[in-house]
């Protein structure tokens, strides 16, 4: 489709290599390129996507990749695919290829397997979601699988978070009763033509009614189907009012603050780990204390 753009398109292989790149890059590559970010200053709109396996987020995503590429120069999707044995089976057979389902040259998608195996990211997402500024994008959607820890860094990392439920999704509903849960910007009921929807659709609702809200926001909740072709653009206008919801924010400061916080710790962490694992036989038969202190200093050596 012809489009009038004053810039040109993004260089695909460019985008491409550096995703690898980050992707692979040790803690001093990533400090490294680090200046590079903010040298770019740009900023990407960030939308998170997250549910359990096979709710549906995929599919979502594309259809809505198709009706949002209009209004951006620039759109790149990252998809986290977990690589732990939970997931596995019937759910991946018929898991959605996005790559296959949108082509686009305003479109840049992209899969990464997570790394560590109870956790739906890879370590270093916030560094992909950088590259995605430098690259000059105007909006990235992130997809994740919602388990324990991920829901958490994804609602850091992300202005606009989405949580795809489906009708069959109970015990989720519970736990955000029991406030296991958190707080997304939308609620999805996906698969909307299966029977109960509305029925999920107003239980959220009673859930939501009886929360209070961390923001002024009011979280919405939308029931969608790859059937009904006026639920993708439901749910794309939710996402813009929210986008313009948070443009407004006075608090963009803290929010920057809480991403490079998170950023941080797992930088440290990334690198703790990895000397762990390489001084194991050097370190670990001494006393903790001892132990502590090589790493500490070892620490302090690499950057
Ligand atoms: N009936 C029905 N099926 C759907 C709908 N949306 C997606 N599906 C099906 O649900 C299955 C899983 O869809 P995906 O889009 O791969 O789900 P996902 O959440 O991305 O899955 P993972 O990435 O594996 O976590 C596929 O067989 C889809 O065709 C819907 O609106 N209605
Ligand atoms: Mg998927």
């Amino acid at each position: 489709m012809p489009h009038s753009s004053s810039r040109p398109a993004f260089d695909r292989r460019a985008v491409a290599k550096s995703l690898s790149r980050c992707a692979n890059a040790t803690v001093a590559e990533v400090l490294a390129a680090s200046t590079a970010v903010a040298a770019a200053g740009g900023n990407a709109r960030r939308i998170g996507f997250t549910g359990a396996p096979g709710a549906g987020k995929s599919t979502l995503i594309s259809q809505l990749v198709r009706h949002r590429a209009g209004q951006a120069e620039r759109l790149g999707v990252l998809a986290i695919d977990p690589t732990s044995p939970f997931s596995g089976g019937a759910i991946l057979g018929d898991r959605v290829r996005m790559d296959n389902m949108v082509q686009d040259d305003r479109v840049f998608i992209r899969s990464f397997a997570s790394r560590s195996a109870h956790d739906g990211l890879t370590d270093n997402v916030a560094d992909l979601l950088d590259v995605m500024d430098i690259h000059g994008f105007d909006e990235v959607i992130l997809e994740t699988v919602g388990v324990g820890q991920t829901e958490y860094v994804v609602r850091i990392m992300v202005d606009t978070l989405v949580l795809i439920l489906t009708p069959e999704s109970g015990d989720q509903i519970q736990a955000m009763k029991a406030g296991l849960m958190e707080t997304a910007d939308i609620y999805v009921i996906n698969k909307a033509d299966r029977p109960n929807a509305r029925q999920a659709a107003n239980d959220v609702r009673a859930v939501l009614a009886q929360t209070s809200a961390p923001t002024d926001w009011k979280p919405e909740v939308i029931e969608t189907s790859t059937q009904r072709a006026d639920s993708i653009e439901q749910l794309s206008d939710a996402i813009d009012r929210h986008q313009r919801w948070f443009a407004t924010r006075q608090d963009q400061a803290s929010v920057a603050r809480k991403r490079r916080a998170h950023q941080l710790a797992e930088i440290v962490r990334r690198q703790m780990h990895r000397l762990i694992a390489d001084n194991a036989a050097n370190w670990l038969d001494r006393p903790l204390a001892a132990a502590y202190s090589e790493l500490v200093r070892q620490l302090q050596g690499h950057s």
